[in-house]
């Protein structure tokens, strides 16, 4: 209860809720494609908290719409007035089943004064595997805006190999747990290999998530995977850290 209200206060006054952007990059390690928006609550308490907790409180109280406007918001904001080529949020399923996200959205893109192009959704293999016709319906409309779709954390859970058929999907995120053990078990490296060759035969990106050693960087160029994230290219940054970073003074 106590939460929640300070959950609505921290929506609706100042910064305590804000977001990082984590740069996403090309195999040469130089040019960042885009960067990936993550939710951090500085709050004296819940700054403990994890995003994903945070996510989960707001699911459960019928706030997500409320915060996922907020994160959307702030996300289009930063990625309107700086020179990041694309910013990546990520959106929980419930999100996508209100059909008037995309329209709302497409409004809030309109006041930010960013092209729908500038921006992807990040979408879990649960939100295929729903199968729900608001939800398609939903992600149909989004993409035809122009919005770019991701699969995030592919591989782990329930493979929704088989949904890639049905739903037109922009881009694979490969889950860090493949990606971290590349280098020391061999059945990690042959899933991660088998996840880039199918996004490769598919013709949609692909993202190697949790990159951490040049090593591992090697194995996915090897792969011909297309776009690296991780602690070994770049943490998490503030949006000042990264603009300083875009404009080649950090
Ligand atoms: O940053 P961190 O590794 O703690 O993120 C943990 C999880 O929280 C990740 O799975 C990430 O996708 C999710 N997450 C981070 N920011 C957001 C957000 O703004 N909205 C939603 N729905 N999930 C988020
Ligand atoms: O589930 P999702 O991919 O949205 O989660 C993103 C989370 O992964 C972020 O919280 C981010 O801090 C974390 N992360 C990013 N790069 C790395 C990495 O190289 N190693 C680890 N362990 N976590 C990472
Ligand atoms: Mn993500
Ligand atoms: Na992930």
């Amino acid at each position: 209860r106590r939460i929640e209200s300070e959950l609505r206060e921290a929506l609706t006054s100042g910064d305590q809720i804000r977001l990082t952007y984590q740069p996403i990059y090309a195999g040469d390690c130089q040019t960042i494609l885009g960067a990936e928006a993550l939710l951090r609550w500085a709050h004296p308490i819940h700054a403990a908290l994890p995003p994903g907790n945070l996510v989960a409180i707001a699911e459960e109280r019928g706030m997500i719409g409320l915060l996922g406007d907020y994160v959307l918001r702030q996300a289009a904001r930063f990625a309107a007035t700086s020179t990041l080529p694309w910013v990546a949020v990520n959106v929980s399923p419930l999100q996508l089943r209100d059909k008037a996200f995309p329209e709302r959205l497409a409004r809030l893109l309109e006041e930010c004064g960013l092209t729908p192009s500038r921006l992807q959704l990040e979408i879990t293999e649960s939100v295929l595997l729903a199968n729900n016709d608001t939800t398609r319906a939903v992600l149909a409309e989004l993409r035809a805006t122009g919005i770019l779709v991701a699969l995030d954390d592919f591989g782990t859970g329930y493979s929704a190999i088989s949904y890639l058929r049905h739903h037109r999907i922009d881009k694979l995120k490969i889950d860090r747990s493949f990606i971290q053990t590349i280098g020391n078990d061999a059945g990690a490296a042959a899933i991660a290999k088998a996840l880039v060759d199918l996004a490769l035969a598919l013709d949609i990106r692909v993202t190697a998530e949790g990159v951490e050693t040049e090593a591992q960087k090697d194995r996915l160029i090897a792969m011909r995977c297309h776009e690296f994230q991780g602690f070994l290219l770049s943490p998490p940054l503030e949006a000042t850290e990264l603009s300083a970073v875009l404009a080649g003074d950090a």
